[in-house]
């Protein structure tokens, strides 16, 4: 892959009087100036409401807007229609699983989820079991850190409505087998909803051959703004289940006591949309697809090998997750023996070397692994094997001078 560090600004930064290593862009990536340029020019130069105005300025913010969603659906295989703008990840989950239990969950049946989830993916699902009187299962993991099939073959039955389930755990690392889930799902008639935050930036990623029904990610994660996300569905069930929210230009017709519902994806982006911020994301898949998915993954394993070969050669870390980097994505998560994360974490961060520690908003998994907390290291396009190696010296500089 090119170099590409020239083109983030930030990685020029000094932090603590070191050069910063950033390797949490799993939390959130670097901002291309492609992508914060094409934010400011949209401020500079056609700032409007969309699909509101008759003037030329609103005219040419629709065209912006709706341009954004056609390049994220072609990004992840889909039609535009199906493509509906959110906030991000959290937003796209909570909201589906509120229409979709609304349309498709009653008393008695059944959500299965996973015990790699995020939270994002899980509690969402817990209040609409809650509030439909559905039960909640959880698919366990095997030892190695990759979902157990078997266990999903024996909870899926003709109860089961919902298969909620990560693409890439933001802990392990693991990329689960979704087209093996979708079919299983499938045949078991029920819908799979797969969350995408940590492998739509990292990984081609086409909707149609993961064959899932719904997949949701987020801006900020893959070179594009906060504030903007996807939710993806497939167009007959999206036809088929309630909005979220309501008013604005997901409305077709308002009487006082009813209104009727405008067609996807308007349906289900009430109020004034993350205009900016789609225009921003439309910049970063730009800036994605001319990299090429393939080359991003083939840099990200084998900065992931050098990092999982470095943790592994030292006695005093615990991974968690596959060995193999063909099997994970771009996280690693670590412990070292006997010292808390958070002082890992700081210790680091006086080296310029910023890392995440704590539960990773995955605190049943976490409990599963027996720790309250992990390390975790991420890279994405802009990291450097030098950047790995770098921590990795500096890891054993945290063990000197902490450990036991
Ligand atoms: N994980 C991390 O691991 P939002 O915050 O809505 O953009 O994304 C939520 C989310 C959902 N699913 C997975 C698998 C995720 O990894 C995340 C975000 C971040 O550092 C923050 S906890």
């Amino acid at each position: 892959m090119r170099n590409v560090r020239s083109d983030f600004p930030i990685l020029g930064r000094e932090i603590n009087g070191r050069p910063l290593i950033y390797l949490d862009s799993a939390a959130t990536s670097q901002k291309p100036r492609q992508v914060v340029e094409a934010v400011a020019r949209f401020y500079r130069e056609a700032n409007a409401n969309v699909h509101r105005g008759l003037y030329v300025l609103s005219v040419e913010a629709t065209e912006l807007y709706e341009g954004a969603r056609k390049k994220v659906a072609a990004f992840i295989g889909a039609s535009p229609e199906e493509v509906i703008f959110t906030r991000g990840t959290t937003e796209s989950l909570n909201a589906l699983a509120y229409s979709l239990g609304e349309a498709r969950v009653g008393p008695g049946d059944e959500i299965l989820v996973t015990a790699m989830e995020h939270h994002a993916n899980l509690v969402p699902w817990q209040l609409l079991a809650r509030r439909k009187g559905a039960r909640l299962l959880a698919v366990g993991i095997t030892p190695e850190g990759e979902l157990d099939l078997g266990d999903l073959e024996d909870k899926l039955s003709d109860r089961t409505r919902v298969v909620a389930v990560t693409h890439v755990s933001n802990v392990l690392g693991t990329v689960n087998p979704i087209p093996e889930i979708s079919r299983m799902t499938h045949e078991a008639g029920a819908v799979v909803v797969v969350d995408a935050a940590q492998s739509v930036p990292h990984m081609r990623v086409d909707v149609q051959e993961l064959g899932c029904d719904f997949l949701a990610f987020s801006g900020h994660k893959m070179l594009g703004p906060t504030g903007v996300g996807v939710l993806w569905g497939r167009r007959e069930l999206l036809e088929g289940i309630p909005p979220f929210l309501t008013g604005g230009e997901m409305i077709r017709e308002v009487w006082i006591d009813r209104a009727t519902w405008n067609d996807i994806p308007y349906k289900f982006e009430a109020g004034t949309p993350p205009i900016a911020q789609a225009v921003g994301l439309g910049a970063a898949v730009d800036y994605l697809v001319e990299l090429g998915m393939e080359e991003v993954r083939r840099h990200e394993e084998e900065l992931v090998g050098k990092a999982l070969e470095g943790l592994l050669s030292r006695d005093y870390v615990e991974i968690y997750g596959p060995k193999d980097p063909a099997r994970r994505g771009g996280v690693v998560a670590f412990n070292l023996r006997g010292i808390h994360p958070h002082d890992v974490a700081t210790l680091l961060d006086q080296e310029g070397i910023a890392i995440r520690a704590g539960h990773h908003c995955a605190q049943p998994l976490h409990r599963l692994l027996g720790v309250p907390a992990s390390c975790r290291v991420s890279v994405y396009v802009y990291n450097t094997v030098d950047e790995i190696e770098a921590f990795l010296d500096a890891l054993d500089r945290v063990w000197e001078s902490l450990g036991r």
